[in-house]
Parts: structure tokens; C-alpha cells; sequence
């Protein structure tokens, strides 16, 4: 079968954000748009010949289009063998997986994570590299190069290959495997948690609801928490994939999972309430009468742990995202093992996790996950926490109090402006940026005083590198913090994020609501930033 090569020109705008390209369809589908950027991505890898490629995505709209070009483009280019999840679906955490299971070169994993899906939604390519997680910046900046001098690429004119049959068919000199998405990640699973006491926690009478909110949760969560751990069935809502996610938007936080979250505060709810996202590596966990913080949830995460036989001998360390509040920090010094702070993106932990520096990681955008893979995963922290309520027989409410009487409560919230002008979100950063040097001592209400005020540099202890410009983090000497920094993950024009952060002592108030806790923060990150005058905006869009 001849090879094609086909000429093309460059797109100026493929610069890979936190965590891959994320386009609206409408930018994806322009002529060459996705041949262009694999065909970078692989321009910029060393030899794939003959190597395996793992290609999977969320189902979202524009996944089926997308994998056929990259099957195309990967036989041409010589990979030796393609593995695809049925259906063209993988969770992110199971593309992770495979890719480190089946030793694969590495991965392409199709998704724009949470945003929505449909044709007037968002898509995403984001390649993997062979420890199963996210390239780092030294190959999404050399894939964006290449990009910008792209002439050609290759690719085969075969006939689209039918992803609904496992087993193995031909592509020119390829072979492509197609899969069972879900058989592996249930077997790693299995392996961690204790699946017995978790049965017997449902045999028990308790109750939970997990809402797949249309997304590639669903085929994972029916498996594993109804037929292998004998949720009664209806436990997984919303649980079929659907191209646009049923019209939705994909974020499980407490916005999009009012209405879970409504129920969890009544009485006839059940006991616990989660929820994963468009590519299943997020997680929203709500107990009856208790939302856990995703920073929190580390926390106590990494804080029990040892209880499920995955990690019984103990976790190396915990890393977590820079924004993320430094709840799990206490809980690294108190077990008297590493903690790292990391720019925001899981590329970041994935040379502490090869390195056997952290066992656990996580961030305050609902992600959390540990060594088992080298993405965030949702249902792994759902099966944590269902293991740990299994263990210590008690709720979620009564197990977080105790968590605060023990190491203190950080207060924390998120407040983004989305869609705000990119010029104008760009000045307001580097104003903030150039006025930090005269921030440290000034003192404002409530005797709050800055200690220190810089842009986060990140030094990675493992190869050396440094990544510089992650976050603008303003310190007060009560340990407060205000962050502040531009989303790499947004679409359209710039979305601000401000994260707010105050601790409160063991023996201090755990009680207040936290927007009031944090008001006199909020207050602060106004005065300094100018964020409703220059923004015009008089409140946040999302708070979580
Ligand atoms: C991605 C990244 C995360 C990051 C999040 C938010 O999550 O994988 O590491 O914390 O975006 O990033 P930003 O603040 O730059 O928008 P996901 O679930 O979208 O892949």
C-alpha cells in the first residue's frame, strides 16, 4: 500500500495548553487541522518504527473522525501496531494504564477533559508518552515547533477501519488491535483495593450514586461498582456515553452536580455521592451532609491510604499542584515523608512518581491519583474512598471532622472568570507580576500580612529542568495564601483563576461557611489585582 504524502501548511495556534491541543470542533475540523498536529507530534518522538501506539478517547463528538486519521497517519509514519479501545472509548487513567501494561511506545488520547462535547463543543489531542503520562514540556514544546514549519505529512488511503469488533485487523503494514476498554483498568483495581470489604460495605445497606454525566465513566463504573462490587443497580446514573455528553457539560463539581449534591443533603440520600468527568480522570466526592474539597480530598486520601492492600506498607511521598491548598502538607509531615509542590498540569508528577518520590498525588481541580498510572483517575479515588469508608466504618462527615481536628482545616475556593479578554487578563497578571517585589510586609484587615509574594518557579528535582510563570502565589504570615493565574485548558479568550486559602488550627472554627471564611482573602485579591475594575466583571463565573 503506497504511502501519501501530502503537502499542507501550517496553523499558527497549535500550541499545546496544560494538558494537550483543545479546540472547538469547528477549529479541529479545518482542512489538515488534525493530520497537522499528529504528524507534529510524531515528527517530534524518537524512532517509531515498529513500535505500538495505544489511541483512545472519551466518545465525544469528532472521536471516531479523529482516530481514523490517526490510524492512517500512524501506519504511514511506521508504528509496527496500533491498540484501540472498542468503540474508539478509553478513560484517560485506562489509556495510562494499557500503555504502561502493554510496555507501548505511547499514546494518543482524544478528549477536551471536561468541556463540552458536541459540534459546537470542544475536542482535544494529547499525546502520551511510554511511562503512561501526559510528554513533557521538552516534547509539547517541540511538537509545537514543528508545527510551525509543517509541510507534509503521511498517511494511507485505506478504507476506515470498523471499532465496535475486538480482535486485530490490517492497516498497510500495521496491525490494529481493538480492545476491551475496560477489562485491564478492572483488573489493575482489583489489585488495590480491597474489593471484598467494599462488597461487603454494600451488602451492609449502604447507598451511593455515581453520576458517569454521559462521559466515559459509564461502562467503567456499571463494571466495577455494579457487577463486580454489587452496587445495587441505578447506583450509576447517566451512565451511556453519548457524543455530546446528552447536551451537557461534562464538570463534576457543584455546579453541574447540584442536583447529587442537593440529594446528599437530605435525609432519604444516600451515604455517598460521586461523580467523573468528560475523560474520567476527575472526581467529585460528596458525602451525606459533606462536600469534600478535592485539595481536602487528597488530604485524607494520602491520610488513609495504608488501609487499602494496594498501599498498606505506606505511600513515599504526595505531591500536589501549587494552587492545590496545602492541606495534604500536613498530612506529608506528620507521616514524615516527602511533599512536593509542582506547577499545575499531571505532567508535572510524573517524574516523582517514576522516580518512587511520591506514591500519591493530587489538585485542587478535582484530580487525584497515585503511582498505578500516570494520569489523574477518577474512579481509583472513588474506589479509595469507598475502601477507606469500608475499613473504618464510619461516614464521610464524621471521618473529615476528625481529619480537621487532627491537622487543622484549610479553608479553600476557586474563583474563575471565564471568558474574559485575553489582553486584558494577560495585563492584569503582569501588573500583579511587576508590583510583587513591594507586596512582602504590608498589612491589611484583620491582621493579615503578606510574607512573601512571587511568580512560581518550578525546579524538577528528578531531571533538573525549571518551568517559570506557573502562578502568581501571594503568602500572608498566618499561612494564608491568594494564587492567581491564567487557565491553560480554556477555549475561548482567558479564564482567570483566583484561589483563595486560610488555615485554621486543630482547635480552632471548622465550621463557618467558606466563602465567609474567606472574604477578608477575597477582599484582599480584589485590592491588589483590580480584578471587577479591569474586567468588568462583578462577580466570579464558577466558584467551587
Ligand atoms: C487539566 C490538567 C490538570 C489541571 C487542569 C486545570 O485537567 O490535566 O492538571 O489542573 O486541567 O488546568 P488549568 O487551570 O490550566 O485550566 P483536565 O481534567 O482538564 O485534563
Amino acid at each position: 500500500m503506497p504511502i501519501q504524502t501530502i503537502k499542507t501548511t501550517p496553523y499558527a495556534d497549535q500550541k499545546p495548553g496544560t494538558s494537550g491541543l483543545r479546540k472547538r470542533v469547528s477549529v479541529y475540523s479545518q482542512p489538515h487541522y488534525v493530520e497537522n498536529y499528529i504528524q507534529a507530534i510524531f515528527d517530534s518522538l524518537d524512532e517509531v518504527g515498529g513500535q505500538t501506539l495505544v489511541i483512545g478517547g472519551d466518545g465525544r463528538f469528532y472521536n471516531n473522525v479523529a482516530i481514523q486519521k490517526a490510524i492512517r497517519i500512524a501506519a504511514a509514519n511506521g508504528f509496527g501496531k496500533v491498540l484501540v479501545g472498542q468503540g474508539g472509548l478509553l478513560s484517560t487513567p485506562a489509556a495510562s494504564n494499557i500503555i504502561r501494561h502493554y510496555k507501548a511506545f505511547g499514546g494518543l488520547v482524544l478528549s477536551a477533559s471536561h468541556n463540552p462535547g458536541g459540534p459546537d463543543g470542544d475536542f482535544g489531542i494529547k499525546y502520551n508518552v511510554g511511562n503512561g503520562g501526559p510528554a513533557p514540556e521538552k516534547i509539547t514544546d517541540a511538537v509545537f515547533a514543528r508545527t510551525q514549519v509543517i509541510d507534509s505529512y503521511k498517511t494511507l488511503d485505506t478504507p476506515d477501519i470498523d471499532l465496535d469488533v475486538l480482535g486485530t485487523q490490517q492497516v498497510g503494514g500495521m496491525v490494529v488491535e481493538v480492545i476491551d476498554p475496560v477489562a485491564d483498568y478492572a483488573a489493575l483495581m482489583q489489585t488495590l483495593f480491597d474489593f471484598e470489604a467494599i462488597r461487603a460495605l454494600f451488602r451492609s445497606g449502604f447507598r451511593m450514586t455515581f453520576d458517569a454525566m454521559h462521559a466515559i465513566t459509564g461502562p467503567y463504573a456499571h463494571a466495577i461498582l455494579e457487577d463486580m462490587l454489587g452496587a445495587p443497580k441505578g447506583t450509576v446514573i447517566n451512565g451511556v456515553p453519548s457524543p455530546t455528553f446528552n447536551n451537557g457539560h461534562p464538570d463534576p463539581n457543584l455546579v453541574y452536580c447540584k442536583d447529587m449534591f442537593d440529594l446528599l443533603m437530605t435525609p432519604e440520600g444516600p451515604d455517598f455521592g460521586a461523580a467523573s468527568d468528560g475523560d474520567g480522570d476527575r472526581n467529585l466526592i460528596i458525602g451525606k451532609n459533606r462536600f469534600v474539597t478535592p485539595s481536602d480530598s487528597l488530604a485524607l486520601l494520602a491520610a488513609n491510604a495504608h488501609l487499602a492492600p494496594g498501599y498498606k506498607d505506606g505511600i513515599a511521598g504526595i505531591a500536589r499542584s501549587m494552587p492545590t491548598s496545602a492541606a495534604a502538607d500536613r498530612v506529608a509531615e506528620k507521616l514524615g515523608i516527602e511533599m512536593h509542590e509542582t506547577p499545575t498540569g499531571w505532567k508535572f508528577f510524573g517524574n516523582l512518581l517514576d522516580a518512587g518520590r511520591v506514591t500519591i498525588c493530587g489538585e485542587e481541580s478535582a484530580g487525584t491519583g497515585s503511582n498505578h498510572v500516570r494520569e489523574k483517575d477518577g474512579l481509583w479515588a472513588v474506589l479509595l474512598w469507598l475502601n477507606i469508608l469500608a475499613v473504618r466504618k464510619q461516614g464521610v462527615d464524621e471521618i473529615v471532622r476528625e481529619h480537621w481536628r487532627t491537622y487543622g482545616r484549610n479553608y479553600y475556593t476557586r474563583h474563575d472568570y471565564e471568558e474574559v479578554d485575553a489582553a486584558i487578563a494577560g495585563k492584569l497578571v503582569d501588573d500583579l507580576r511587576a508590583s510583587l517585589i513591594s507586596l512582602p510586609g504590608k498589612v491589611f484587615a484583620d491582621d493579615l500580612q503578606i510574607a512573601y509574594a512571587d511568580d512560581f518557579t518550578y525546579h524538577d528535582p528528578v531531571d533538573g529542568s525549571t518551568s517559570a510563570k506557573q502562578g502568581i502565589r501571594i503568602g500572608f504570615t498566618d499561612g494564608s495564601r491568594i494564587v492567581l493565574r491564567l487557565s491553560g485548558t480554556g477555549t475561548v479568550g482567558a479564564t482567570l483563576r483566583v484561589y483563595l486559602e486560610r488555615y485554621e488550627a486543630p482547635d480552632g472554627r471548622h465550621d463557618l461557611d467558606t466563602q465567609l471564611a474567606l472574604e477578608p482573602l477575597i477582599g484582599i485579591a480584589e485590592t491588589l489585582a483590580g480584578i471587577r475594575s479591569r474586567t468588568g466583571r462583578q462577580a466570579p463565573s464558577v466558584i467551587t
